[in-house]
């Protein structure tokens, strides 16, 4: 079986121990075997990460730019395999899988760009013959933190702002998903990225994430994940003062008003809710649908969701692959529980025997309930969505803003008015009008509110935010 390693100082090391890296959607295949770090591994890469640091500060942005852009062609062009080998071992499908594939070589060549476009500011001092000049400068080390549902966008979204702008690099990738993390670390190689500047210590958050947090030659943390895990890297960076980017979780509503129109509305939502087996932060869970339109839609959902072929990632006409694992799984399904216990009426949600052993489940409508349940309140992770009844826009934008989270919201209308009031008011860090709430653009920022986000924007111009910081200079000439 191939062992994937981890890359530190220029080098591939072997962990201590190795984890199994199973195909979700048939858990006969063991597809590889991840060598797993500790928080020694940790100590070494932070140190060989701080030795390459001012080399790649003073590289000129040609030669970030060149490598960054590199390995985005690179990755456009192989993005069929990597795709399927993202597919295999996290479970969506191969049209999203290729797809996210070519969303991650998009991101390398935009911030490739970027790399050539980093400005400063010269302002006239208040005391006549002195110039103020203000600069960005990298921050130094950063560690990277990344989740398996988006296992390839995520490290791209990261480690190309952090490269563009002169910072090295500790990466930790979630531990089911070490395949594609690896290929990025592998083309970074491939075009000569110098030794120390991105290391790979692939392991559980725990050992591995716990060392970064507490490192102190480690400046900032960004973060993609659950809520549990980051409110406690927010604290352990408030310890050691470290900068601190967050991206957890969502409970994202989509109105859809009495005006939608629901040829527009019903593919918005499914997708929304369903694709990528719901396994996204800006997965739409609670539709909240106005009175007048309720029935029309409902039955139009659910005519689209039984049409849908759940099965294999890589099978051609599959619609919706597998749960990532057994616990994910068995999560699901307890909120499919709860959902009836709390009083809704469930259509599907039911784990389902196919061809080959994997954790497949039916996409699950919950039907005539309440935003103060709990299925309501929760982040669930997986292919269910609620229905809540509305009478109206006022009612509709509180019920969207009653959640402690803020990541992405939707409205399906074809009325200005509701389109406008619905941006002004809605209390989320992405909005989407007559388009599922996931699904984003590579080029422009994302991030949310409340507790789903904490620290600055990702992605876009705005990512430079968190990956430099500034300094005022005064010149008395
Ligand atoms: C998307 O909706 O295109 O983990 C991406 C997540 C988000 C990314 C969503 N951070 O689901």
């Amino acid at each position: 079986m191939d062992e994937l390693q981890n890359f530190i100082n220029g080098e591939w090391v072997s962990g201590r121990t190795g984890i199994e890296n199973i195909n979700p959607s048939d858990t006969r295949d063991v597809i590889d075997l991840c060598s797993q770090g500790s928080a020694e591994d940790v100590d070494i890469a932070v140190k060989a990460a701080s030795s390459a640091f001012t080399a790649w500060r003073d590289a000129s942005p040609q030669v970030r730019h060149d490598l960054l852009d590199s390995i985005g062609t690179a990755l456009l062009a192989r993005k069929d395999e990597v795709g399927a080998m993202l597919s295999r071992e996290e479970g969506k499908t191969l049209a999203e899988g290729i797809g996210e594939t070519a969303r991650a070589g998009q991101l390398f060549k935009f911030f490739a760009g970027e790399a050539l476009r980093i400005c400063g500011e010269k302002v006239d001092s208040v005391r006549p013959g002195v110039d103020v000049d203000i600069v960005r400068e990298p921050i130094g080390v950063v560690g990277l933190i990344t989740p398996w549902n988006f296992p390839i966008a995520i490290p791209a979204w990261k480690i190309a702002p952090a490269l563009a702008y002169g910072n090295c690099v500790v990466f930790k990738p979630a531990s089911s998903t070490p395949g594609v993390a690896n290929v990025i670390v592998g083309l970074f190689e491939e075009f000569g990225g110098p030794a120390g500047v991105l290391n790979l210590v692939m392991g559980g958050g725990e050992e591995v994430g716990g060392a970064m947090t507490a490192h102190p030659d480690i400046a900032a943390i960004s973060f993609t994940g659950s809520i549990g895990v980051g409110s406690g890297i927010a604290a352990a960076c408030g310890e050691s003062q470290k900068k601190v980017q967050l991206e957890m979780g969502g409970k994202n509503p989509m109105i859809v008003m009495e005006d939608a129109d629901l040829s527009v509305a019903v593919p918005a939502c499914v997708n929304g809710a369903f694709f990528s087996t719901g396994q996204r932060c800006t997965a739409s869970s609670r539709f909240i649908v106005h009175e007048d339109i309720h029935d029309a839609f409902v039955s139009a959902v659910k005519k689209t969701i039984d049409q849908l072929k759940v099965g294999h990632a890589l099978s051609p006409n599959t619609d919706i692959g597998p749960v990532i694992d057994q616990k994910q799984l068995e999560s699901n399904l307890r909120y499919v529980e709860l959902a009836k216990e709390e009083g809704a009426e469930v259509y599907g949600g039911e784990r389902l025997d196919l061809e080959t052993p994997g954790f497949y489940q039916a996409p699950a409508l919950f039907l005539n309930t309440d935003n103060a349940m709990r299925i309501n309140q929760e982040e669930i992770f997986g292919p269910c969505a609620s229905v809540i009844k509305c009478k109206g826009f006022e009612e509709a934008i509180t019920i969207a803003n009653d959640t402690r989270f803020g990541l992405s919201a939707g409205i399906c209308t074809t009325s200005l008015k509701y389109s406008r009031e619905f941006r002004r008011r809605a209390d989320a860090g992405v909005l989407m009008v007559n388009l599922p709430t996931a699904g984003l653009d590579y080029h422009v920022p994302f991030g949310g509110r409340k507790q789903s986000s904490y620290g600055p924007k990702e992605q876009g111009r705005y990512a430079i935010e968190f990956y430099t910081m500034v300094k005022t200079a005064y010149i008395n000439a």
